[in-house]
């Protein structure tokens, strides 16, 4: 019987009915990928290259690595006549950020010896290695297995990068909120076999739980039409940002024991400057179920999308035109036929805040958390800030775990009451502990990457937006409102990378040193912003908020957000929907 034969019926009875050349190409890419493998092999045997195939380097994704060149050195080398610097960044699968320290010195060391000696944390809780050439891959992935680490679905059309809440204030209920995020990213990842054998020379890769048939039980042969994402959310504190996932699970618990999770849908940041028929768009609030059912919930919801996502067209393709397409209570029968039984009503919950708790926290269970803030989630040593060697040193005496944020922070977590002094005088000694001294504005600021790696960035975002907040935080400080916390957020492009569209003030990359500026958003990531200014410049972006911070100073009620206040006070309207957002 031929590996086809052997897949479950899959409903091909909408797009995916047609003919495969009617589909986007790169549906043909992965039906005749053979799971995943492609030329990859024999790309990376070229030795003339730094590059892979072009159709290789979409296959990589699945795999967890990009392939891209240093655009710093892309004119000259241009000049030059020599290929682009090519390199390729590799993201680590890290369900709900959790690392052990021996996990955190083996991606130190593999960043020493391949990534130029710099890592990113990211706004979706995990590691990236940046600047890897070709011929160390197999080098760091195997690395990684090490530790028990892989990447597979850290990119891909599949179901990738499960996110999960640090709350750190409830032990027991984190714990099991995280465990289930973990079981879910294992659940959800493509089964195929070509990991093992194009990285790891055809081992079992050792944090997978399940056993790795050759053809794929849920995706088949063509995967999802797109990037499929979960989110794990503890109330009170939406730090993942739950209505950016196209998956939101908010868990719903009484005191610590967890009951089960309400269902949001249908959210996503990606959208495309001058084409209003993409937008974000905030996931919906279906229903509520109990946990023992959700597993059964993860792989309908994956394969309603497998079956109904828009396979034609990629920039229509997410899971959240499916949803505003079809409607939730479309999803809510097709979720319910395929797993028996319908969801209930969503519970009650509240968010109170999207941010991190910066400094100390003693847990339920009396252990201790230190969150520490780190700009951007960039580290790497600066002669002013041995930040990578503070870490390592840190990661060699502790002995509780290392947990990435969503807001690309770092916690120090379960320090036992004795040990705990011992690690505040470390943190102390390497001025770790300073986020007391940084602005409100900083500690809820983030950035994505953008340049010089991203592809497809149009302008700076890691290494402009501090300068603009140092300038921003002067502002505020003339008006006194210096301890405000208000969400600013940056990308390169418009692409959302680190969800800028749900920031109070967002700016999104148009052209070298122009953005678009948005106003608005909530700041519990309940409410997308509204642009304010296209395609705008510092100087402007000064000029306009100088305006605005004043008015706010004077005009502020209570505890008002600067968010809620520029819709109040006239600047932008509130954006009520998806659609919304582009009219
Ligand atoms: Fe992203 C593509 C970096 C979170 C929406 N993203 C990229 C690529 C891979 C560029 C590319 O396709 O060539 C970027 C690599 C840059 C680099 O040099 O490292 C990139 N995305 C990132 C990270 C590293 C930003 C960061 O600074 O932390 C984040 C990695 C997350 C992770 O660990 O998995 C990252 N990306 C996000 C988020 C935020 C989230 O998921 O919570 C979003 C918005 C939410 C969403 O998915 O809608 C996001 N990235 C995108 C998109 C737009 C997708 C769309 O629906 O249109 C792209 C472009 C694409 O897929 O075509 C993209
Ligand atoms: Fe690159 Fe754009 Fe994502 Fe920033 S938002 S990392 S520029 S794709």
């Amino acid at each position: 019987m031929s590996a086809e034969t052997k897949l479950p019926a899959i409903d091909r009875s909408h797009d995916i009915s047609q003919p495969l050349e009617k589909l986007h190409p790169n549906e043909r890419l992965k039906d005749q990928s053979n799971y995943l493998r492609g030329t990859i092999e024999q790309s990376l045997a070229a030795p003339l290259t730094g590059s892979v195939t072009s159709d290789d380097t979409k296959l990589m994704k699945f795999h967890g690595i990009y392939q891209q060149d240093d655009r710093d050195l892309r004119e000259e080398r241009r000049r030059q006549k020599l290929e682009p610097a090519y390199q390729f960044m590799v993201r680590v699968r890290l369900a709900g950020g959790v690392c052990s320290p021996r996990q955190w010195l083996k991606i130190d060391e593999l960043s020493e010896l391949y990534g130029g000696a710099t890592l990113r944390m990211t706004t979706r809780q995990t590691f990236q290695f940046h600047g890897i050439l070709k011929p160390n891959l197999r080098n760091t992935i195997q690395g990684l297995n090490e530790v028990l680490l892989d990447t597979i679905a850290a990119c891909g059309d599949d179901t990738r990068g499960v996110m999960c809440s640090v709350n750190p204030h409830l032990s027991a209920l984190h714990a099991e909120v995280y465990d289930l995020a973990r079981r879910t990213s294992n659940r959800v990842i493509p089964k195929t076999r070509a990991y093992h054998e194009i990285w790891l020379n055809g081992e079992k890769v050792a944090a997978s739980d399940a056993d790795t048939p050759p053809e794929d039980p849920i995706y088949g042969r063509t995967y999802l039409p797109r990037k499929f994402k979960f989110g794990f959310v503890i109330p009170p504190v939406n730090d993942i940002d739950v209505y950016a996932q196209d998956v939101g699970l908010i868990a719903i618990a009484e005191g610590e024991k967890l009951l089960g999770f309400n269902l949001s849908v249908g959210g996503g940041m990606g959208n495309t400057d001058n084409a209003p028929e993409t937008f974000p768009r905030l996931g919906d609030v279906v229903g509520y179920f109990p946990k023992e059912k959700l597993f059964d919930i993860a792989v309908a919801t994956a394969t309603i999308q497998r079956d109904y996502g828009d396979r034609v067209d990629r920039m229509h393709a997410r899971f959240k035109y499916t949803i505003e397409d079809r409607g939730t209570d479309w999803f809510k029968a097709e979720l319910a036929s395929r797993v028996g039984f319908p969801l209930e009503e969503a519970r009650p919950f509240e968010f109170t805040s999207n941010g991190d708790t910066y400094g100390w926290v003693q847990g339920s269970d009396g252990m201790w958390h230190f969150t520490m803030f780190i700009e951007n989630g960039r580290i790497r040593n600066t002669p002013q800030r041995p930040l990578k060697t503070a870490l390592r040193e840190l990661a060699l005496v502790h002995k509780g775990e290392l947990r990435l944020t969503p807001n690309q922070n770092l916690i120090v977590a379960n320090v036992s009451e004795a040990e705990k002094p011992h690690i505040a005088d470390m943190l102390a000694a390497y001025g770790l502990d300073s986020s007391i001294h940084v602005s409100a504005l900083r500690l809820n600021s983030m950035a994505c990457v953008a340049l010089p790696t991203c592809g497809l960035a149009m302008a700076e975002s890691e290494r402009y937006l501090p300068t603009l907040v140092t300038k921003v935080e002067r502002i505020l400080a003339d008006h006194g409102l210096q301890d405000v916390p208000i969400t600013m957020r940056m990308t390169g492009c418009p692409n959302g990378c680190a969800r800028p569209y749900i920031a109070e003030i967002g700016f999104t990359g148009r052209a070298p040193g122009k953005y678009n500026f948005y106003l608005g958003g909530g700041f519990h990531g309940q409410r997308l912003n509204r642009l304010y200014l296209e395609n705008v410049g510092e100087a402007r972006i000064l000029e306009e908020l100088g305006k605005i911070i004043a008015h706010f100073a004077k005009d502020r009620h209570d505890k008002e957000h600067f968010g809620d206040f520029v819709i109040r006070a006239g600047y932008v309207r509130a954006v009520t929907g998806g659609n919304d957002f582009n009219s």
